[in-house]
């Protein structure tokens, strides 16, 4: 589904502003941090002055794309953010549908949009239920392998542009691409005829996909690698209705050296045996349990999240959190497994 608000308005918003914001998701992902360097790299080319903020650091394999200085972290300088609010004219929210889902930012954003010169809002993103009445301008479409892949058409449709993907710089186009990869994992889902357009525009455009390739999926530690067999061997568990889940606790994390970006993936692993309908990886986190989900063909994770996990996302892809001990998980979800597939 498509929803759009006042896109037109978009270039002459940008025109106008002088400090621009984008956001990422929490947790990011190689979609929140692509769309947000596309858009920061298209807005340097216009002579814009933009800064990014996401909530938490994301996995090294994706500092290829951010330049020194460009990005702030949250959860490391929450007061630098709350100042390049305080002090921006224009806020782009990424690859999220609300607000909300930028982190511990939110709350800043909430109180510059109540005082007296208010930052206008604008909405990219691929997710669905998209919050538009938070935004002066929604650019949502759930249709698209990614908000890369939007961004990219939304890119094409700017003034400057018109369509003509040599006007992006390469370093804008890289990014897009690595969105695009990353969040179709290498376009085994999500693809659309409208995403193999979008990708093959992008490498004509000079983007070298075996280095990107190179970056994101082979650029993992031994540790990693080591956790995956001992995730598979000794902790996936096959249960009834085509079901397969992990649990990763804190010790099994300091057993293998854990580092964030670890286990990235490893949700998918299960969706690889026949008849594996439905997956689930249930990590433990500070003070709560990070829950992802993934299925094929027709079975919704995204409702399945909403109902029992406290989240959502897309209907093959979707997170949550549990605020339960890691212990009571287990029976938790597979009596929430048979409840949801005998409804
Ligand atoms: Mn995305």
């Amino acid at each position: 589904m498509r929803v759009v608000v006042a896109e037109d308005r978009l270039n002459g918003l940008i025109q106008r502003s002088s400090n621009v914001v984008l956001f990422g998701h929490e947790n990011p992902d190689g979609d929140s941090i692509g769309s947000c360097m596309a858009m920061y790299r298209y807005l340097e080319g216009l002579g814009r002055r933009a800064h990014i903020i996401i909530n938490s650091r994301l996995p090294e394999y994706f500092s290829f794309l951010i330049p020194e200085g460009v990005v702030s972290y949250y959860t490391e300088a929450p007061e630098d953010c709350e100042r390049l609010v305080a002090g921006a004219d224009l806020l782009v929210f990424l690859d999220m549908n609300g607000a909300d889902r930028a982190g511990g930012v939110a709350k800043a954003v909430e109180k510059a949009r109540k005082g007296d010169v208010k930052p206008a809002m604008v909405l990219i993103d691929h997710h669905l239920n998209p919050k538009a009445e938070e935004f002066d301008i929604v650019i949502s479409d759930t249709e698209v392998s990614s908000a890369c892949e939007l961004l990219y058409q939304v890119l094409l449709s700017q003034p400057g542009v018109a369509g003509d993907v040599n006007k992006l710089s390469l370093e804008c186009a890289k990014a897009l691409f690595t969105g695009i990869l990353t969040d179709t994992n290498n376009f085994a889902n999500s693809v659309y005829p409208s995403t193999y357009m979008a990708v093959s525009a992008l490498q004509g455009r000079g983007v070298d996909r075996d280095a990107i390739f190179n970056h994101v999926f082979r650029s993992y530690s031994q540790q990693r690698m080591r956790l995956m067999g001992h995730m598979l061997q000794d902790n996936m568990r096959c249960i009834a209705h085509g079901v397969a889940y992990f649990t990763l606790s804190r010790r099994t994390k300091e057993e293998f050296g854990f580092v964030k970006g670890d286990s990235e993936g490893f949700v998918n692993l299960p969706l690889a045996i026949k008849d594996i309908k439905m997956t689930a990886f249930f990590t433990e986190e500070e003070d709560y349990i990070k829950v992802s989900l993934r299925s094929k063909g027709d079975i919704d994770v995204n409702e399945f999240s909403r109902r029992y996990c406290n989240g959502g996302g897309h209907r093959n892809a979707s997170g949550g959190r549990l605020y339960m001990p890691m212990e009571e998980v287990p029976a938790y979800f597979e009596s929430k497994v048979n409840e949801y597939f005998a409804g």
